[in-house]
C-alpha cells in the first residue's frame, strides 16, 4: 500500500479474482447446496466461543490461494479477538476483508485481529470478512475437509475443519 502501489494492486486483484469468482456460477446451484450443506453443519467449542459451519470453495487449477468462511459468536462476558489462523496445507492464513470502494470489489487483511463483542457474532462470508488461505501446497478439492488453527486472544487456539464444497458453491446465507 505504501511504496510498492503496483504489486498490492496485483496481490488483492489475484486474491480477490479467487475469491469472487465463482460466486458468479453461484445462483444455479444455491438451492441444491442449502439442501447439502444443511446436512453439513458442524460448529466447534472453544471457552466461549463458538465456531459455526467452517467451509471452503474448491479451487481452480493454477490457482494456490483458497478462502474459509465460518462464524463466531461470543458467549461470554468479555471480548474475544480471532488473531490469526493456520493450516497444514498452506504457507499462511490471513484474515481477509472484502468491502466495496467507489464501485469496485477490494479486499486488505485485517489487521490486530478482529474482535467478537460479548453476545456477538461476526460471520466470514463471501464479500465479507473470510480467512485468505495462500500458498496452497495443492488444489482444494470438494468434498475434502482442511484443518485450520485459530488462535483467539481470550480463548484457547482451536482448530477446525473446512468443509470443501464446490467451487461454484455458496453457503446459505
Ligand atoms: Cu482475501
Amino acid at each position: 500500500m505504501i511504496a510498492n502501489g503496483n504489486r498490492a494492486t496485483l496481490w488483492m486483484y489475484r486474491c480477490c479474482s479467487n475469491e469472487e469468482l465463482p460466486m458468479r456460477q453461484a445462483g444455479l446451484v444455491l438451492s441444491l447446496l442449502m439442501l447439502a450443506t444443511s446436512a453439513l453443519a458442524h460448529e466447534y467449542q472453544s471457552g466461549d466461543i463458538t465456531i459455526g459451519h467452517p467451509w471452503s470453495r474448491a479451487t481452480p487449477p493454477g490457482v494456490d490461494k483458497g478462502v474459509g468462511y465460518l462464524t463466531l459468536t461470543n458467549e461470554g462476558q468479555e471480548p474475544i479477538t480471532v488473531t490469526g489462523a493456520a493450516s497444514p496445507r498452506a504457507n499462511s492464513v490471513g484474515i481477509h476483508e472484502t468491502r466495496m470502494e467507489e464501485g469496485m470489489m477490494t479486499m486488505a487483511p485485517v489487521s490486530n485481529g478482529l474482535t467478537v463483542a460479548p453476545g456477538q457474532t461476526v460471520e466470514f462470508k463471501p464479500k465479507s470478512y473470510h480467512l485468505m488461505l495462500m500458498g496452497l501446497d495443492q488444489p482444494l478439492e470438494e468434498g475434502e475437509r482442511v484443518p485450520v488453527t485459530l488462535v483467539f486472544d481470550g480463548a484457547p487456539s482451536r482448530q477446525v475443519e473446512l468443509h470443501v464444497e464446490g467451487a461454484g458453491g455458496a453457503h446459505p446465507e
